[in-house]
């Protein structure tokens, strides 16, 4: 047995019999269990809310929209070491060292050239020391300066005819490289040795007054011993 009638007779006990005029209420009641019967009542009360469905839950909404970028990270660890490069360009080292070796053989060869030139306009002889003058008087230890920073020595008669050469540049007083500053009597040469050669004046050396340890070439040639602080002309030597 149906506990409900069927949907169409359900409708037409609610719309209240108009698909047939002649069939009362009680004629309805016949066959619809929910009629009410008499005249239109107002609205009841709005019913209390129901309870949730036990429907299915509807399928899955699309993703929503792209947020917003994020704040820049932090900087990375420093990367692997890079392999070694490649060799600079030996052909142009090798032009460059080409051309600097033809300007330093050019060099050399004026430098030569200059040096002779040089030579011959101080009366250097060939195989004879050079022996040179600024005309300038000053204390032994100032000629030793001197001709040591011109690469040279105090001039230094080993014979006669140096002697002579030395009095003919000097054209004045000048001391030799000769002293006995070491041991007072025992002359030496600045550059080492005693004397092999000598040319004294009459009476010296005498080691006068407080003392005397250098050696002058004066007129004619002699040689006397005087003090090292007084000033004469500077003479140097350059080898042969
Ligand atoms: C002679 C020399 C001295 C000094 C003196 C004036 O005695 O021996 O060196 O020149 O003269
Ligand atoms: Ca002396
Ligand atoms: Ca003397």
């Amino acid at each position: 047995m149906l506990l409900h009638p069927p949907l169409p007779v359900l409708l037409l006990c609610v719309l209240g019999m108009s698909a047939s005029k002649s069939q009362t209420c009680e004629d309805a009641l016949k066959s619809c269990s929910v009629i009410a019967c008499g005249r239109d009542g107002r609205d009841g009360p709005k019913g209390e809310k129901g309870d949730p469905g036990q429907g299915l839950r509807g399928l899955q909404g699309p993703p929503g929209k792209l947020g917003p970028p994020g704040n820049v990270g932090a900087p990375g660890s420093s990367g692997p070491k890079g392999q070694k490069g490649d060799r600079g360009d030996s052909k142009a080292i090798e032009a460059k060292v080409a051309t600097l070796e033809a300007e330093l053989r050019n060099l050399k060869s004026e430098l030569e050239h200059t040096k002779k030139l040089h030579a011959f306009s101080m009366g250097k002889r060939s195989g004879k020391k050079l022996f040179v003058t600024n005309h300038e008087k000053m204390p032994f230890s100032k000629v030793k300066a001197l001709c040591t920073e011109l690469r040279g020595t105090v001039a230094i008669p080993r014979n006669a005819e140096e002697n002579n050469a030395i009095r003919e540049v000097a054209k004045g007083v000048a001391f030799l490289g000769i002293t006995d500053e070491v041991t007072e009597g025992q002359f030496m040469y600045v550059t080492g040795g005693k004397l092999t050669y000598s040319n004294w004046k009459k009476n010296e050396p005498n080691d006068h007054g407080s003392g005397e340890d250098c050696v002058i070439i004066v007129d004619g040639g002699v040689w006397n011993d005087i003090s090292c602080q007084s000033s004469f002309l500077a003479v140097c030597e350059f080898p042969a």
